[in-house]
């Protein structure tokens, strides 16, 4: 498959502002009349051919100005039609069979009913059409279907008209006058029932708001739609930005390749991020869900309004939606909670993305398979390079700027460059270095060294960029960060500031301090870069107990016990070393649970152990095996430590009676981890606690938690609990899927052979993403069993590959980049993963999406 370049973008030779549709709808045949009205872009070379994408097409007609023609031919899967004059109609018919799409791109039929996935290039499965970001145009659309299996017929903008015909069909008109590109096209058909709300907006214009659902699942729309509302009120807020048509609609589905998808005015949903009540969801669905439905309403402006010139721009919609969907979480919540959670996925998912074989800058140069860089790298790292743009304007310069870039872009296909520019212009800032964030991979590495002499504190930085696949020189970047010096006797600081390290190396100097003072950096996370510094551990310890900044206490916190675990992995510690560390550590964790002043909620964050992905991430070359013993070790160690203040607080906790606010679920969350670490010191009392909060759980937070530690532990409690769990919500697909996910990723020994079998399970099927990422997405990030020594879990998901690949190419080619690791990971694993990267690699026929992924891994 060929190489697509940013470098190479031209203009379309062809504006099309016209699209009228026409769709005869069925589950194995759909019919659709595709009329564009086109004419010569001035903008752009003239070109007397117009190139229409097509995947998997033929057509049955084609139309110039209503006249049959075969000017046209097949070039590839694509069609390319000689145009004699300035503008014409196109009118292209063609057939599709939606049930046999498996890949859920295009026109797909999930449960009986019809629904569209567009982007990215998904909208040439449909018809023929210039499949472009940068193809603007308005949609009118004819739907007929049959009135009983598809009762709903919804489409993008606002319903015009609709009307029953004698044959048992009805049809429905819908009109988008929001001119949009084809990937925000979206059509639903099904038997379908509404939560029906209304918004007004910050002008007063009533908006009708619907949830559409299949019937049972009514009853848990409720979260959703008040996420909504939120939204809506946040934005304008916030942003400024109003919602722009009559109607908006989400329709939630099962069968989805990804979370949701912001199509213009009717998006289409993952059910997971729907559907929630309190006996099937956790406290974490439900803010998945609010995040989510934020989102993609915030796409509203931020992709649809200014939406992408092209792809290779995804992060100019992307990076800039996760900051706003970030930040309106931040305020709905606890914001250092978020911002720690934030931090936690980007350096979980992004920089092992980062420092690997597939990394690549916000803004690729290149690629084959655009699905492919739906990346933590644009959506995540983008998130984060817009947020320092932030952090070195502030709000309201910040607040000025997305002005200006609303404003001047609207109606556009706009690059990442426009939005800097405008960034420059409506902040007043020089972005010129800046702009390295956007050509540049790789996560920069901050060497911190603090010197202190008589009165003054001098701060030296250094930073080095590490070479990524086709960037082995970096130029240094700039790099913002929040720091503060705190004096040891009185715990207090001399106030934040923001210091900008733009060159290789520089030194800062702080005077007015008598005595070494104790650093805080980073703060906040400010940039996306790893602090090298061999940090005092009394100051990691002072900072972990006093930093007023919630997210370097937490950072303290972890950087105590990643340094202590590098070395214990590392076989550096003797018994008595192991001992007096795991006492600081058990001393800090204890001080934690004591301290009154913080929140459950945060508290509960503070007690997650550093993740085993996160902990190789940090050592050159990691052994996963080593990790995850000493990690379980420590664990161990520090639930017997503190084995009476996690029953003390496990007992506290419980007493907290259920409700959804910050109070009760901070309660929830430290009763989990309680278990947790009591299960790894004493399994018996573990065992007993966590099958005492699973039987008496009126919620699925404490009933998901109390599972998952069973899971991971031997005896008649793990098999009656996942057997009760089992038949208490079978038929509930997003539940089931809990069920599934719990057993792939837990700590049992077994949990491959768990995981064979339930790839057996009558329940278990491919042609499902969610259940497919449930059970194999769910083993492939479990560390000890995905490492297992033997390479039988790489061949595991090897083997999915393959078998997903003609299935679902998308989905399968997600599962590439665990054993693209191969190079960071010791060498008897290594060879093993990189075995099978090599058997993928050699097997006839492979999609593109899998075929890049491998290559690059391999590369
Ligand atoms: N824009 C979609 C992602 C589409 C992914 C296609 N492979 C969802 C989102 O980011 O909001
Ligand atoms: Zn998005």
């Amino acid at each position: 498959p060929p190489v697509i370049r940013r470098e190479d973008y031209k203009p379309f030779p062809w504006l099309v502002p016209q699209v009228e549709l026409s769709f005869d709808l069925g589950i194995s045949k759909t019919t659709v009349q595709a009329k564009l009205s086109v004419e010569r872009n001035p903008a752009a070379n003239a070109d007397p051919v117009i190139h229409l994408n097509g995947d998997g097409l033929q057509p049955l007609t084609v139309l110039i100005d209503g006249e049959p023609t075969d000017s046209w031919h097949m070039e590839d899967a694509d069609l390319l039609l000689s145009l004699p004059g300035e503008s014409h109609e196109v009118t292209i018919t063609t057939e599709i069979d939606p049930s046999a799409n498996t890949q859920l791109m295009g026109l797909y039929a999930s449960d009986g009913m019809l629904c569209t996935q567009c982007e990215a290039e998904g909208f040439r499965r449909i018809t023929f059409f210039p499949d472009r970001p940068d193809v603007l145009s308005t949609y009118r659309v004819h739907m007929t279907g049959d009135a009983e299996a598809f009762p709903v017929l919804l489409c993008n903008g606002n319903l015009e008209a609709s009307g029953a015909n004698d044959d048992g069909t009805h049809w429905a008109e819908w009109h988008d006058p929001w001119p949009k590109p084809s990937y925000l096209f979206a059509l639903v058909a099904g038997q379908l029932v509404a939560n029906t709300d209304s918004f007004t907006t910050m002008n007063g214009r009533k908006v009708t708001l619907n949830i559409y659902v299949r019937d049972g699942d009514l009853p848990r729309t409720g979260h959703a739609m008040e996420s909504l509302k939120k939204s809506m009120r946040w934005d304008e807020k916030v942003f400024g930005r109003e919602y722009d048509l009559d109607l908006f609609n989400i329709v939630a589905v099962s069968d989805f390749n990804m979370g949701a998808m912001e199509n213009k005015g009717l998006n289409v949903f993952n059910t997971k991020y729907v559907l929630a009540d309190e006996d099937t969801a956790t406290d974490s669905d439900f803010d998945g869900i609010e995040g989510v439905i934020a989102h993609e309403y915030f796409h509203n402006w931020s992709g649809n309004r200014v939406t992408c010139r092209d792809w290779f721009q995804l992060s100019l919609k992307e990076g800039f939606t996760v900051l706003r969907d970030q930040l309106f979480s931040q305020d709905m919540g606890s914001e250092p909670v978020k911002r720690i959670e934030d931090v936690r996925v980007l350096r979980g998912a992004q920089f092992p993305e980062d420092s690997g074989p597939l990394a690549h800058p916000i803004r690729p140069d290149s690629y084959r398979e655009i699905s492919n860089f739906y990346t933590a790298t644009v959506y995540n790292k983008g998130a984060e390079v817009i947020r320092m743009m932030r952090t070195m304007v502030g709000e309201e310069r910040f607040r000025a700027a997305t002005d200006l870039y609303f404003d001047t872009h609207d109606g556009e296909a706009a690059t990442c460059e426009d939005f800097i520019r405008a960034m420059e212009q409506g902040a007043g800032i020089d972005l010129g270095q800046f702009r390295l964030w956007y050509s540049q991979a790789g996560t920069p590495k901050v060497t911190v060294r603090l010197e202190h002499d008589g009165e003054t504190a001098t701060l030296h930085l250094s930073q080095e960029v590490p070479a990524t696949p086709g960037q082995p020189e970096k130029q240094p970047m700039p790099i913002p960060l929040k720091l503060a010096l705190f004096d040891r006797e009185t715990g207090k600081h001399h106030g934040e500031q923001l210091v900008t390290l733009t060159k290789a190396q520089d030194n800062f100097s702080f005077a007015g301090f008598a005595q070494p003072p104790v650093l805080s950096i980073n703060r906040g996370f400010s940039a996306p870069v790893t602090i090298q510094r061999d940090t005092p551990v009394e100051d990691l310890v002072f900072l972990a107990a006093k930093d007023d900044d919630p997210f370097a206490r937490y950072e303290a916190l972890q950087d105590l016990i990643v340094s202590h675990l590098k070395q214990a992995v590392d076989g550096a510690l003797d018994l008595a070393a192991m001992q007096s560390a795991r006492e600081a550590i058990a001393r800090a964790l204890g001080a934690v649970l004591a301290d009154d002043t913080l929140d459950d909620l945060m508290r509960g964050e503070l007690l997650v152990l550093p993740s085993e992905t996160y902990l190789a991430e940090t050592m050159l070359i990691a052994d996963p095996g080593r990790i995850h013993e000493e990690r379980q070790a420590m664990r161990a160690a520090l639930g017997t430590m503190l084995e009476a203040e996690f029953v003390a607080l496990h007992q506290r906790a419980s007493a907290v009676p259920f409700s959804l606010d910050a109070e009760a679920r901070g309660a929830r969350k430290v009763k989990t981890q309680a278990l947790i670490y009591l299960a790894a010191g004493n399994p018996e009392l573990g065992k007993q606690m966590a099958w005492a909060q699973y039987q008496g759980a009126d919620n699925m937070t404490d009933r998901q938690g109390a599972l998952m530690v069973l899971t991971g532990l031997t005896g008649i409690e793990r098999t009656d609990a996942l057997m009760d769990f089992y038949n208490r919500y079978q038929g509930n697909a997003l539940v089931v899927d809990k069920w599934f996910a719990l057993q792939a990723s837990s700590m049992h020994p077994a949990c491959m052979a768990h995981v064979e079998s339930l790839a057996k399970h009558p329940d278990f099927t491919l042609k499902n993403p969610n259940r497919v990422r449930s059970l194999y997405m769910a083993f492939a990030y479990n560390p000890h069993a995905f490492h297992a020594a033997s390479g039988e879990g790489y061949k595991l998901i090897a083997d999915v590959i393959l078998a997903l690949d003609p299935i679902n190419p998308q989905t399968a080619a997600r599962f590439v980049p665990q054993l693209g690791r191969w190079r960071r990971i010791e060498p008897g694993r290594s060879a093993l993963m990189k075995e099978q990267l090599e058997r993928i690699a050699s097997a006839p026929e492979l999609s593109r999406d899998t075929y890049e992924q491998v290559s690059r891994s391999l590369g």
